[in-house]
């Protein structure tokens, strides 16, 4: 494998964000990932040709996760935000993948269940989303109006899925799986963060189930690692990446405990050669130092633990990075790639400004979410800016 797990080597070989990356079923030319983002511009869940733009003007990147990208009807819960699970979907993605690999890009998505994050406007006839316990959750998902002006509006009441409907679901995240790599995508990342279907799974503030799903550690991570086990077993491990958010507060995800839940789930993931595991660092767009319960998260024994357990997927690291921070957790080893958000929307070329240490543009917070190409499709480049 050309996979550089040696960080003993770093005196003759300094890694650095601009160097390559060979993983055993992807290679990236950098090590700076576009980071998912959700753009909520996929009327009837369908990415459409300004979406392909949006990604090809992104592809220097040495990844793209697209935005979180529904593996079922059930699991949508925001306006126009995209599918995998009908075919106008996945033809949409198609021409995306093709876009992004004709300008030199890798591409994966991120397979997503919002649970309990949603709302019955947004489920299949109109029913209450699911969730593993019938808690509603402090949180808000986004809606919009007949006239098309998009509002945040309280998550729906779920309701509790039941032990016989666990199956299905995993059945959806491995046909998604498959639909991915089959149009054209290579890889998925499994979004196992953020206050989702997953992460619910995990968390004692979401989970009050008393079956094999709920009560210990080791059943609130039951549901996530047959997730895993479904997709690896599928389209196979190396084309596998995972996202976790071990302290997060974002949409109610709550565990006064989040140190041994967080342990347990990154031991098991070393059991499967996986591309790569992907964390956001403290609260997701917010501060960094971000805790759950009294103690602050230990980020380096959960990934200590990863690599005593023999886990050797690349490390990604995510939230509030700038370059000079993700220079150094690139050279000094503690991140194999760092991944940038918000900077990715204003500047398509980030990869090329951060080489050059060239100012950024600003993003417009106010079309992140909904709208047409402003915002979208017409930040410029350097060069564009230079002409
Ligand atoms: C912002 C707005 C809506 C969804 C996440 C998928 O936080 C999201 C999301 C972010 O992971």
């Amino acid at each position: 494998s050309t996979l550089d797990r040696s960080s003993a080597a770093s005196d003759v070989y300094k890694r650095q964000l601009f160097d390559p990356l060979a993983l055993p079923g992807l290679t990236l030319a950098n090590r700076v990932v576009m980071a998912p983002l959700t753009r909520n511009r996929s009327p009837q869940a369908i990415p459409g040709p300004v979406t392909a733009t949006y990604y090809a003007q992104r592809a220097s990147a040495g990844l793209i996760v697209t935005e979180a990208t529904a593996i079922s009807h059930q699991g949508q819960g925001y306006a126009d935000v995209p599918g995998l699970y009908a075919p106008e979907q996945l033809d949409g993605w198609q021409a995306v993948t093709d876009a992004v690999h004709a300008e030199g890009g890798k591409i994966v998505t991120q397979l997503w269940h919002v649970g309990r994050i949603s709302h019955n406007q947004l489920q299949p006839d109109g029913q209450a989303p699911v969730a593993p316990s019938a808690i509603q959750a402090k949180g808000k998902t986004y809606l919009i109006d007949a006239d098309g002006k998009g509002h945040f509006a309280p998550t729906s009441l779920p309701r509790a899925l039941a032990l016989d409907e666990l199956p299905g679901i995993v059945g959806d995240y491995r046909r998604a799986a498959r639909a991915a790599v089959d149009h054209g995508f290579d890889g998925v990342e499994i979004h196992a963060a953020n206050g989702y279907l997953i992460d619910q799974f995990l968390r004692s503030g979401s989970n009050h189930r008393t079956d094999a799903y709920g009560g210990s550690i080791e059943n609130r991570a039951r549901f996530l690692f047959e997730v895993v086990q479904a997709i690896a077993d599928e389209i196979g491990a190396e084309r596998t990446g995972i996202r976790l958010s071990p302290v997060t507060p974002a949409n109610d995800a709550s565990d006064p405990d989040a140190q041994p839940l967080f342990e347990h789930v990154i031991r098991g993931l070393a059991r499967y050669p996986l591309a790569y595991v992907h964390t956001i660092v403290g609260a997701t767009g917010g501060p960094r130092d971000h805790q759950q319960g009294d103690q602050p998260f230990d980020y380096a024994a959960y990934k200590q633990a990863y690599r005593q357990a023999g886990g050797q997927a690349a490390w990604m690291l995510n939230n509030g990075y700038d370059r000079a921070l993700a220079e150094q957790a690139v050279a000094s080893g503690e991140a194999d790639l760092v991944a940038f958000g918000k900077a990715f929307i204003s500047n398509p070329d980030l990869v090329e400004r951060l080489r050059q240490d060239a100012p950024l543009n600003a993003w417009d917070a106010s079309t992140f979410y909904g709208g047409g190409e402003h915002g979208y499709t017409d930040y410029p480049t350097l060069a564009q800016q230079a002409g």
